[in-house]
């Protein structure tokens, strides 16, 4: 950290104070601290990683876009979400540059707490699914052309398989060996898994303002257990609704934590699918189409396939891009995803009528 936190004032705007900066666990790429005053966390202060997100400005920008949008949308009494707020420096700018220590962010601090996997229940998936549907239909009202491709491809199934296949090829750390039954099932469930990639490309999916990394720790929940805030708004792009549905199925319908190195602890939860299908579509059923709707549940299979990929692939490189404890985390955290979507693919037809069923109570675009 390149200041103390009490210099904090002198750099963005709020009031002087004694601050005292609590390092958050939570995260693989961002470096997160509460801001405490008078022992309150009172403002989130991030050091933003320039190695995942090189154009930070174009970042910010589409923090500010969306985040300016969601917290002014006329939520009916009791509903809706909130997002953090960008805390300008004095100088007005979105980011506090330190000429050897990167750039930083400060930005309000909502309320509320994460959960794990484990600790939610069928309110709090439903809660979940409520949440990131508000997201959707709050950021919908501005056009995707706007927001800059932080990280073009993100969720590109083929960009990301050519970069396995790539880490694969070049074996850099040597991994190559200790991994063959994980390469395997990445490369016998690629061809299972084309249908949205190729919808997407085609244009039939369309392309909308999406939060694309709708983990359940990136939900606030209040003591009722009622879902207050979204989080981590780094990663908000143009894309699509079937990522964000997907990869909240993937973290939210998981059982175990994502780096459960005992896989008989990863069961797919079936109820928390329902749930959280449920608050989605209650808050975001009238803009999907049908063709979205008839492609959710598939939608989770894809988003577990990619993270596992990309954890795989990570490892294979040599741990470059995800922070990690211990030697062999990103292959623990692949393997958790693939025996996820191994159960998944199982019971396919059992999620897509759950889906189904859910999707016959509200009322969902023809177009
Ligand atoms: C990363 O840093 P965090 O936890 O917000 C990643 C997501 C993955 C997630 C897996 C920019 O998010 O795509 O789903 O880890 N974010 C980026 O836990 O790569
Ligand atoms: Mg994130």
């Amino acid at each position: 950290m390149p200041f103390t936190a009490e210099r904090l004032s002198e750099i963005f705007r709020i009031p002087d104070s004694e601050y005292i900066l609590d390092p958050v666990k939570h995260g693989h790429i961002n470096q997160t601290y509460k801001v405490l005053s008078s022992g309150k966390p009172v403002y989130i202060l991030q050091k933003i990683n320039e190695q995942v997100f090189p154009d930070v400005d174009g970042l910010m920008a589409n923090y500010l876009l969306v985040s300016g949008r969601l917290n002014n949308h006329p939520w009916p009494e009791n509903q809706g979400i909130r997002v953090p707020e960008v805390i300008r420096t004095h100088d007005g700018a979105l980011i506090f540059r330190h000429p050897e220590h990167g750039s930083f962010r400060l930005i309000t601090y909502i309320e509320g707490v994460t959960l794990s996997s484990h600790e939610q229940n069928a309110g709090t998936a439903y809660e979940t699914g409520l949440a990131f549907g508000h997201f959707l239909t709050g950021a919908s009202g501005i056009n995707p052309v706007l927001l800059f491709p932080v990280l073009p491809d993100f969720h590109h199934l083929n960009k990301r398989y050519n970069q396995f296949q790539a880490a694969l090829d070049s074996d850099l750390a040597s991994r190559v060996g200790v991994c063959q039954h994980e390469i395997e099932q990445v490369k016998k469930f690629r061809p299972l898994l084309l249908k949205i990639p190729e919808l997407i490309e085609s244009g039939i999916v369309p392309v909308r303002v999406v939060h694309s990394d709708t983990k359940l720790t990136n939900i606030l929940f209040n003591r009722q257990g009622k879902a207050t805030g979204v989080i981590d708004l780094d990663t908000v792009m143009a894309g699509s609704a079937l990522h964000d549905f997907g990869d909240a199925i993937r973290s939210l319908a998981n059982t175990s934590e994502e780096d459960e190195p005992d896989l008989s602890k990863v069961q797919f939860d079936y109820l928390a699918l329902e749930s959280f299908a449920r608050g989605y579509l209650e808050a975001a059923g009238a803009i999907l189409t049908k063709t979205e709707t008839s492609l959710l549940s598939e939608s989770a299979m894809l988003m577990t396939y990619i993270i596992g990929l990309r954890f795989l692939t990570d490892f294979l490189s040599g741990d470059t891009y995800y922070r990690i404890s211990y030697p062999d985390h990103n292959l623990v955290r692949a393997r958790v995803q693939i025996r996820l979507l191994q159960q998944m693919y199982a019971n396919r037809e059992r999620m897509k009528a759950i889906v189904f069923q859910m999707c016959k109570s509200y009322s969902i675009s023809d177009i």
